[in-house]
């Protein structure tokens, strides 16, 4: 039996440099429960749902009750009260489950629970933090369009003052839980063209959150539009002072931090089934891993993941400082994410035939990270990013 037939889970991690003794105790326990609460809860139905094409809703609880919602918010608004390492291990134990349900961790916690809790009125702090916290409440974020997916600034949702109140209209694409989300955050440019963020709540006249189907990748979160038509948005459910694109894309740095960990996870646990697997699988008379080409393969993986876990725990610590950059974080996501897709490719190829099936994680981590590749900033424009901080020169436009 290699390490995850189809819902048996044998993984216990891999720290080829030592990287554990850089971590506190609290690192250490956070990620061995969460480690604990994947192989019981994920491992044994992710396949089934992924093939279905339908995500999990009940593991929102479960994720809160392990404290993977805003684990680096503080506790009186609903957060775990944690530092930025300890945020980044949940998401690499979350992740090494399924990028799907790292996502619903992500979206709840990075997305919509720091912009209320940077952005939000005390009441509107008060009023949703802390059953976000507990995923009594669960939320979304609005940002892309149909036509403005990388370049947001040009997003023509727009509100206009109207008495107490202002009137939204626009359309919100590639929205992950907004079908089944109770509240969004959602921003829109103003009568001045200023990008602004508000607190939609579900059920309100004119706002409808259809479901976009067909998707072969990151089958087990849910994804949908945002359609906004004449709906009343009241004053108190606008975000009071930020004003502009710099409130979206501080949120995308927390969640862009929070995958540049989760994706070593998925990679994680490609190679701990390829190395099993070669282990284990007989050709020619003799193991896999017997072969100098399949010990090339396995050899580069970890070297790979080792130097991205080291990129992580050093820009966990530069965040923890409060110094990580946007520019760095978008580094560490760009080449873990990559890497981590080269690994799952490298890993499905180990397992030859076998690797193509749902009796093995490798295909769906592998077509989960198309996805990741692709959101939160692609895999070109955090390349952009970095190439616009070395050089001083933006080749965006
Ligand atoms: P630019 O002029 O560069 O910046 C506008 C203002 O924002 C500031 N800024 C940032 N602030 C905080 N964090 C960051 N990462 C920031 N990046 C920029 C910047 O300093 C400036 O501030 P100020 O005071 O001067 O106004 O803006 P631009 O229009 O040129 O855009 C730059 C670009 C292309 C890098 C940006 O638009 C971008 O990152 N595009 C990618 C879009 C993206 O990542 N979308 C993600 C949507 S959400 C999502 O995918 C969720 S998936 C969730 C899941 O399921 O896990
Ligand atoms: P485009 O912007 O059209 O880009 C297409 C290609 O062109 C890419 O390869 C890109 O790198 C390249 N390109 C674009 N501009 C340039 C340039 N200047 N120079 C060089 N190359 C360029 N968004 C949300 O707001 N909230 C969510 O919860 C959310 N969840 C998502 C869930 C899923 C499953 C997916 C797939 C997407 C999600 N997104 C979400 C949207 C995601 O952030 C966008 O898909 C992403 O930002 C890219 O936008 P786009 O798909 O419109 O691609």
């Amino acid at each position: 039996m290699t390490s995850k037939t189809k819902g048996v889970d044998r993984y216990e991690g891999h720290d080829y440099y030592l990287l554990d003794e850089l971590l506190q105790e609290e690192h250490l326990l956070a990620r061995q429960a969460v480690r604990e609460w994947v192989k019981q809860a994920v491992s044994p139905i992710i396949e089934d749902y992924s093939n279905k094409a339908e995500c999990p809703t009940q593991l929102f609880k479960g994720l809160a009750e392990i404290g993977a919602f805003g684990p680096s918010l503080p506790t009186e608004y609903g957060g775990g009260g944690m530092d930025e390492i300890a945020y980044g291990v949940i998401m690499q134990e979350l992740e090494r489950g399924d990028s799907g349900v790292r996502s619903m961790a992500s979206v709840q916690g990075s997305l919509v629970m720091f912009p209320i809790y940077k952005f939000g009125s005390e009441e509107q702090k008060r009023k949703y933090l802390p059953k976000l916290g507990t995923g009594e409440l669960i939320g979304c974020f609005g940002l892309t369009e149909p036509d403005f997916g990388s370049n947001p600034s040009g997003m023509v949702s727009n509100i206009r003052e109207d008495g107490d109140s202002y009137i939204l209209n626009g359309t919100k694409m590639w929205i992950t839980n907004s079908p089944i989300a109770d509240i969004a955050v959602v921003w829109a440019k103003n009568e001045a063209g200023e990008i602004m963020g508000m607190i939609l709540e579900k059920g309100w006249k004119g706002f409808s959150a259809p479901e976009i189907h067909g998707k072969w990748s990151l089958r087990a979160s849910i994804t949908g539009e945002l359609v906004f038509e004449d709906v009343r948005v009241p004053k108190s459910h606008v975000f009071p002072t930020i004003r502009g694109l710099k409130g979206p894309l501080s949120c995308l740095s927390k969640a862009r931090y929070g995958i540049a960990w989760g994706a070593i996870g998925a990679a994680l646990d490609c190679y701990d089934t390829a190395l099993r697997y070669s282990k284990e699988r007989i050709q020619f008379d003799k193991p896999l891993a017997a072969f100098q080409l399949t010990q090339k393969k396995l050899a580069e993986m970890i070297t790979e993941i080792t130097k991205a876990q080291l990129l992580a725990w050093r820009l966990g610590t530069l965040a923890n400082e409060g110094k990580a950059t946007p520019a760095q974080i978008s580094m560490a996501k760009r080449n873990n994410v990559h890497m981590a897709l080269v690994i799952a490719r490298e890993a499905r190829q180990i397992l030859g035939g076998m690797g193509i099936t749902n009796e093995y994680p490798i295909m769906r981590h592998m077509m989960n990270l198309e996805t990741v590749l692709t959101y939160e900033g692609t895999h070109d424009i955090h390349l952009l990013i970095t190439g616009m901080d070395i050089t001083g020169i933006n080749a965006f436009e």
